[in-house]
């Protein structure tokens, strides 16, 4: 043999090796836990190997360095694949203990990557198809902060690896579609294609030829053999250098080392069992016990783990060479900082909206918002899944991004909702810009799985949702959103708001923004509601969640309650009740979860006594926590219908005659 063979035939015995000890460590940790997913990790030890130890860009011991590569592992049952690929490499958080610990309470090892549980795991996975739809956002990140910053400060490539499942749900479609488009050619999607998932042989469920799917879309497509080093290697780098995303198929075998189980779906989400472990070691010519693995071995592991160290020294050594002023933007904008005028725009802008009082929809009002927000915040980053002048997202000043230019701020997601929110959340975890989009809050249903990832994972994204009641009118019930509000109330760490005027709208968007560690959305009209705040106040009232708008100028017999739209509705009720002598406080609401955070003392303090009426265009569902005993809620019951704004209200009972009824009612006056 000559040297270049025997070169070769060293590298593939060492890269089985090391991916040898992934489908050890992974079989042992299922079987120890007594659940998990083996098949997944001893399919794809060999490709993560490649990847690992020759192209991925990393530094264990900087896991957070911005220009590292990332992995996203979308098939996220697959999790002891990258729990062993962070112990092998030598990520200091992820111990063999955690290892051994694998699915127990508390460990960094859960049953799926639960991002920011490990270092290394760049996104929490789970939900097939949310990993390769994010990462879609995290390289839509790097090519925009690549083009402000240029390739010496920004450059680094997003790996996926995405199973049948992934490929299987509707949400890979908007993402291999938009980032095919989008030329992301630095996205390269490892494709675990075993053929099989749960039920059993794909074959069952698809005949989709998933390379010609993804060509369709605008991707560079290859197959190769998942359990050949040099296949896959050869693979990666030509994907590497494509001017499109890139696909590989990896032809390989769920479970293989498993001598009796491999291939077949028993080696998916199940233990192997002892006696087909012990055969697997012997299959594998592993004999080494349980979560052991050899010094040298382990060694070459942790060798992959430092490769990248001495690359980001030199990037950190240019990132300090730049000139000051761009540094400082660079650092700022990877630190997500909102830029030293923020507070000052917020301000004036709420100023203005006293003193000028217009009558305009808050999605009108919020655009205004945007406009002086977008050249005062260094990285916000709008967009519209296709309803860009509906949900007044586009700034006048703001400029599309297009596949050939990212020099703008504005991004055209077309009419996919769901793809739109995953990316949203990479854009966010890749970190340089703060995302914000829009969309008809009767579609947040379709965002919702990603909204609620958003949410799980912390990330500051806001979801501008308007057309947000009946109030929209004509386009009727298909469109008007019911029980949308009260379903994303439900859900943890997401902030709902409901502003009722321009100036909350400012307030809204000064909390949606402030709040680093969780997403928001904004619930917005299509019809214009009048200036309620005409004295200008400095402080930020809708941060405090719920306050009182109008105290009663005598003793408070009853509180109203309202959000958005239906605050004027409470305002005119007051009136009338006033007029018969009953004095009644109004209490604006556009955000029920920065209100629960408040004290006891000041709750108390705007709820009032036991009397109160609700008013919301919405399910009533959720209201009965802020109700007294002689309380009820004016709303909506059923879908709505398709009319003027005016005569639905009528319709449906939702004004302020029906207010003040129902107020005399609880009051039995
Ligand atoms: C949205 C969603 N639906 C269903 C599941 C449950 N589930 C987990 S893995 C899986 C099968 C996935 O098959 P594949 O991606 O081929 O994984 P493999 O069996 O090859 O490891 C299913 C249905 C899920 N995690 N997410
Ligand atoms: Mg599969």
């Amino acid at each position: 043999m000559d040297t270049k063979v025997q070169q070769d035939q060293g590298r593939i015995e060492t890269r089985r090796e090391m991916a040898n000890a992934i489908r050890a460590l992974s079989m042992d940790a299922v079987q120890k836990a007594n659940s998990g997913h083996p098949g997944l990790p001893m399919g794809m030890a060999d490709v993560a190997s490649v990847l690992f130890a020759e192209f991925l860009k990393f530094d264990a011991a900087a896991p957070d360095w911005p220009d590292r590569d990332r992995f996203v592992l979308s098939a996220g049952h697959g999790s002891m694949l990258l729990y062993s690929l962070l112990y092998l490499c030598g990520y200091k958080d992820m111990t063999i203990d955690e290892i051994k610990n694998f699915r127990q309470l508390g460990a960094r090892t859960a049953g799926h990557p639960e991002y920011g549980y490990a270092q290394g795991i760049e996104m929490t996975t789970g939900p097939l198809g949310q990993g390769i739809a994010t990462a879609v956002g995290m390289a839509l990140a790097e090519k925009k902060l690549a083009a402000e910053f240029g390739k010496e400060i920004v450059d680094h490539y997003t790996y996926v690896l995405a199973g049948d499942g992934c490929l299987m749900e509707g949400l890979s479609h908007e993402a291999i579609d938009f980032a095919g488009h989008l030329k992301l050619s630095r996205l390269i999607v490892l494709f675990d294609d075993n053929g099989i998932s749960i039920d059993g042989a794909t074959s069952l469920t698809t005949s989709m030829n998933q390379l010609n799917r993804f060509e369709s879309a605008g991707w560079d497509v290859c197959y190769v053999d998942g359990h050949d080093p040099a296949a896959i290697a050869d693979a990666i780098a030509n994907a590497k250098q494509t001017d499109k995303p890139s696909l590989i198929a990896c032809k390989t075998v769920i479970g293989f080392g498993a001598p009796n189980k491999q291939g077949t779906a028993a080696t998916h989400g199940a233990p192997l069992g002892e006696a087909e472990i012990a055969l697997a070691r012997e299959t594998l010519n592993w004999n080494h016990a349980p979560f052991e693995v050899p010094e040298d071995l382990l060694k070459s592991w942790r060798s992959c783990g430092q490769r990248g160290a001495d690359t980001r020294r030199q990037w950190q050594a240019r990132v300090e060479a730049m000139p000051a002023a761009r540094r400082e933007r660079f650092e700022a904008m990877l630190g997500g900082y909102l830029g030293q005028d923020f507070q000052k725009v917020i301000l004036a802008l709420k100023q203005r909206f006293s003193d000028e009082q217009p009558k305009l929809a808050t999605r009108q009002s919020s655009q205004q918002v945007l406009e002086s927000l977008i050249d005062a915040v260094p990285g916000l980053l709008s967009g519209s899944a296709d309803l860009s002048g509906s949900n007044g997202t586009r700034p006048a000043n703001a400029a599309s991004i297009t596949p050939d230019d990212f020099s703008g701020n504005y991004i055209h997601y077309g009419v996919r909702e769901h793809g739109m929110a995953a990316a949203m959340n990479g854009i966010a975890l890749h970190g340089g810009y703060i995302p914000l989009s829009g969309t008809f809050l009767a579609f947040a249903d379709y965002s919702r799985p990603a909204i609620r990832l958003g949410a799980l994972m912390k990330q500051r994204v806001v979801h501008v949702m308007t057309h947000d009641s009946i109030g929209l009118g004509e386009d009727g019930p298909t469109h008007q959103p019911v029980e949308q509000i009260a379903s994303l109330r439900a859900m943890p760490n997401l902030k709902v708001f409901r502003p009722a005027d321009a100036v909350e709208v400012a307030e809204s968007w000064a909390c949606a923004l402030a709040e680093t560690d969780s997403p928001s959305v904004l619930c917005l009209t299509r019809q214009g509601v009048p200036t309620l705040r005409t004295r200008h106040r400095r402080e930020n009232l809708c941060a405090r969640g719920a306050y009182l708008l109008r105290e009663p100028a005598g003793r408070r017999k009853a509180t109203l309650l309202a959000t958005g739209s239906e605050v004027q509705i409470a305002l005119e009720a007051a009136d009338m009740l006033a007029r018969f002598g009953v004095e009644v406080a109004v209490v604006s609401m556009p955000c029920w979860e920065l209100f629960e955070k408040q004290s006891p003392e000041y709750r108390q303090m705007v709820l009032g006594g036991e009397c109160r009426v609700a008013i919301e265009a919405a399910s009533p569902m959720g209201w009965e926590r802020w109700l007294g005993r002689r309380s009820s809620v004016v709303g909506m019951t059923g879908f709505g219908a398709s009319a003027t704004a005016e005569d639905l209200y009528q319709h449906f009972g939702i004004t302020a005659q029906a207010v003040h009824d129902e107020v005399r009612r609880l009051l039995q006056i």
